[in-house]
């Protein structure tokens, strides 16, 4: 018998793999976790029924979190992921030797666990690397505490549902704010320009409001929704097209499989119907 998984993205459209077997099925204060093997993507991880993490694709996503921000900022020295339990984000972080902290923050400890497990790749350097340090809690709560701390915010969030939804709120990208350092930088995954326009306009918007700088980049992924995919960046002074830095780059895409000084450049410009939002 076969064993497909689908992802319902949109009334009239369906997004299915094939699935070899399901290697875990678990249930936390949260949400629903599943990890398949699936045929096509290697193993593959859902929460509530949608994708987070496939060992094909993880690495687009979670290269142009990192270094989008991380390579702008001259020498940033604090991170702090709010979400990203699977540990990707922090990994590519990681790869900068001037991080002397990194932060996860991230509401359920069971995804973090999970990972650990099925996902050694993505989230080992939760474990390996002592820079990193683990929080679990709401990362709305977390930041209430912090001020002028982080030179780098990584808000890794799921969807805006369930207790993702204050993550895409601007009271929420205030506390990024007023958490950064002076020359800080937010980076916050802001959905897809095909199926999700009006939330990162509302994200656009809300940043430019905020930060004296903020841009919209774009990379081409395989696992989310309509596998185009958005990255909100509000920073307080450098400028993500002009402070591209491309030593720091080139040292960085000698391990990286997406980005590169390129990508980085070519990540912000924008077709015709998304940069329509800006008018
Ligand atoms: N690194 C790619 C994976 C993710 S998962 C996002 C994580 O955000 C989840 O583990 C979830 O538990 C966590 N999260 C949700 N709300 C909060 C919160 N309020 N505070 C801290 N962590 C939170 C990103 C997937 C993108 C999906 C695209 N369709």
């Amino acid at each position: 018998m076969e064993f497909w998984f689908s992802e319902f993205h949109l009334p009239g459209l369906k997004y299915s793999l094939k699935v070899k077997e399901c290697l875990y099925s678990g249930k936390s204060e949260y949400q629903r976790l599943d990890v398949f093997e699936t045929e096509e993507f290697g193993r593959a991880f859902t929460l509530d029924g949608i994708l987070m993490v496939t060992e094909k694709d993880e690495f687009v996503y979670h290269e142009m979190m990192a270094h989008l921000s991380s390579n702008i900022h001259p020498n940033p020295k604090r991170a702090l992921v709010i979400g990203g339990g699977d540990g990707g984000t922090i990994r590519e972080l990681a790869r900068y030797d001037s991080f002397e902290e990194i932060h996860l923050c991230e509401i359920d400890k069971h995804v973090t666990d999970v990972c650990l497990e099925y996902f050694p790749n993505v989230a080992g350097i939760l474990k390996s690397d002592e820079r990193v340090k683990l929080y679990f809690e709401d990362g709305i709560k977390f930041l209430e505490n912090k001020k002028n701390y982080y030179d780098i915010i990584c808000i890794d969030s799921t969807d805006p549902i369930g207790p993702a939804v204050g993550l895409f709120k601007e009271d929420f990208y205030k506390l990024c704010y007023e958490s950064l350092t002076e020359d800080g930088i937010v980076i916050a995954q802001s959905e897809s320009p095909w199926y999700h326009l009006p939330i990162i306009k509302d994200v656009q918007d809300s940043f430019r409001k905020i930060f004296p700088i903020s841009k919209l980049a774009t990379a081409s992924l395989l696992a989310y929704q309509s596998g185009f995919w958005s990255f909100s960046i509000g920073s307080k002074r450098y400028n993500p097209i002009e402070d591209f830095n491309l030593e720091k780059a080139e040292k960085i895409e000698k391990f990286t499989k997406y980005y590169n000084s390129g990508i980085h450049k070519a990540s912000f410009v924008l077709p015709n119907y998304v940069k329509k939002i800006f008018r």
